[in-house]
């Protein structure tokens, strides 16, 4: 190699290298905006809120004209409103079971009410919403209601040692929660795996079959009940804090709850999870147990509606939010966290006890514009409030009419965090974080819906499966949607379902079967 060939060599190394730095340091460069802003933007905290049994026209921000709900408004004001959401289903547990595994519960059996003795039907081995949230780096809590059940299939629970999987055991790093209803025994929190104010000397003792103890019921001593069932509706189990229960119990005696202190205590314990996780991102279940029944508020709120006791835990409800956005907002935590508010189905009057609910409540529309309620095929049975704030990425006073469902919770955050999720999983659940921040004005093409029957709801275009069942439930007064016939509704022009059209469009009806036929089938796909 000649002298010149190595100068050559040389200069272009030196280029080389010179290349090299300069490519590296646009790098540095180009990454440093995304270094910063990963160093300063945490991700978002999630606070699911979930109310039990609220309808679609409980709130005024939702048209209520006599009940005023302006904390849970603040999130329709400084958020966005959604008018087309659903639970999947017309009770509690299978909208929580969807909620949780992003799969249709009509796909499994036993996913109906449960019993307060009934063990967990959510897989164990399957990707659950918290676990998304696990996988991103999130601590989770579960704080409230649970009614997904607890411990393994075919062992009987044994109160007395520790209630292994539960919540904690499907994807919850916390949970301060009672194990189905407050209607239901147990009468007891459980703070994960204890019964909390457990004493051993006064074991616990459950039955859904026959009475266990010596305490007297509903049935046979009513003159000791502060709040009367309602005839023929059960609720006259064991007596517990002067309100008669579905179910038996025994002992725990000290562990047993009171129903006006319920609220406040599960309030804390939300408040105690954010505060304690206020360093890192946060993902919270907080799943209220107003305005489910019995409705037994604390005492600042009893009378304050002026709409009975079903009036006044909706107020009580909307403190509870209110509360939350408080916390918030003192740990400067408010701008970065999505809160979510929905309810797990419509709503009901009388569901079980003599609180006045259907007297007072005059002039006063639980479900809205909506036909039917809880337990109904109808729109009044899934279609619920749901309001979102998220200060940082959603738009104030945004109004979306997109169809969702709380079932697409699963995917859309796991998309969000880039997760991937087996095909066998969530089969029912779609990504639609956009739609969830009001980014995009459409969501869903098309949706199952479960009351008694199935419906299925495609565009402007509703079609309700033949069903045998009683049309009219009259311990509950709500129309259940079930029609021996084909239902068919253009809830463009008739969002209150009064119109069946299935005479006039025979195709349609078969189009509309045929693809909820394709869906069931399916097994769900993505
Ligand atoms: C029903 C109860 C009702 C309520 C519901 C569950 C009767 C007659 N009615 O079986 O009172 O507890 O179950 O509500 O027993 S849910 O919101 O948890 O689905
Ligand atoms: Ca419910």
């Amino acid at each position: 190699m000649n002298f010149s060939t190595q100068k050559v060599i040389r200069t272009l190394r030196l280029k080389n290298d010179l290349v090299t730095v300069f490519t590296f340091s646009l790098a540095v460069i180009s990454l440093l905006p995304t270094f910063v802003f990963a160093q300063k933007k945490q991700k978002p905290n999630v606070i699911f809120i979930y109310a039990d049994d609220l309808g679609y026209g409980d709130l005024s921000s939702y048209g209520a004209t006599k009940i005023n709900t302006p904390n849970i408004d603040r999130l329709a004001k400084e958020g966005l409103k959604f008018t087309n959401a659903h639970a999947t289903s017309a009770t509690c547990t299978p909208s929580r079971y969807a909620l949780m595994t992003g799969n249709y519960p009509w796909r499994k059996k036993g996913t109906g009410v449960l019993p307060g003795n009934a063990s967990l039907i959510i897989p164990v081995d399957k990707i659950t919403l918290p676990q998304v949230f696990q996988n991103a780096g999130y601590k989770t809590g579960a704080v409230g209601k649970w009614h997904l059940g607890l411990g393994s299939p075919s062992r009987e629970i044994n109160w007395n040692k520790p209630l292994l999987v539960g919540p904690n055991e499907v994807g919850f790093d916390y949970a301060y929660f009672f194990p189905a209803t407050s209607d239901r025994v147990p009468t007891v929190f459980v703070e994960n795996h204890n019964i909390v104010g457990y004493e051993k000397e006064d074991p616990i003792e459950v039955n859904y079959q026959e009475k266990v103890g010596k305490e007297p019921t509903g049935l046979e001593n009513p003159e000791l009940l502060k709040l009367r069932s309602s005839p023929d509706h059960g609720h006259n189990n064991t007596i517990v804090n002067g309100i008669g229960r579905i179910g038996f119990m025994s002992g725990g005696k000290q562990a047993r709850w009171a129903d006006e202190e319920i609220a406040h205590v599960f309030l804390s314990k939300a408040e105690q999870f954010i505060e304690e996780n206020q360093k890192n991102p946060f993902f919270l279940y907080f799943s209220l147990n107003d305005i489910h029944v019995p409705r037994m508020p604390s005492t600042e709120f009893k009378g304050k509606s002026k709409m009975g006791l079903r009036g006044d835990v909706i107020l009580q409800m909307d403190w509870t939010v209110g509360e939350i956005l408080k916390k918030l907002e003192a740990l400067n935590l408010d701008e970065n966290t999505l809160i979510i508010f929905s309810s797990d189905n419509g709503p009901v009057l009388d569901d079980g006890y003599a609180d006045k609910a259907v007297e007072l409540a005059v002039g006063h529309k639980p479900a809205g514009v909506l036909r039917g309620g809880k337990y109904s095929a109808f729109e009044g049975g899934t279609r619920v409030p749901w309001l979102a704030r998220w200060p940082e990425m959603i738009k104030p006073g945004t109004v979306s009419n997109a169809l969702i469902c709380q079932i697409d919770l699963l995917s859309s955050f796991a998309h969000f965090f880039q997760q991937k999720i087996e095909d066998r999983d969530a089969t029912d659940s779609f990504a639609l974080m956009d739609a969830l921040t009001g980014k995009e004005k459409t969501g869903r093409e098309s949706l199952v819906n479960q009351g008694g029957a199935l419906s299925f709801t495609k565009g402007n275009w509703k079609y309700i499966e033949p069903n045998n069942g009683e049309s009219f439930n009259k311990l509950t007064g709500t129309e259940l949607g079930n029609d021996p016939k084909p239902q068919l509704y253009d809830l463009s022009k008739d969002i209150g379902e009064k119109h069946n059209l299935a005479g006039q469009y025979p195709n349609k009806v078969k189009m509309m079967a045929d693809e909820l036929a394709k869906i069931k089938e399916a097994g769900g796909s993505r």
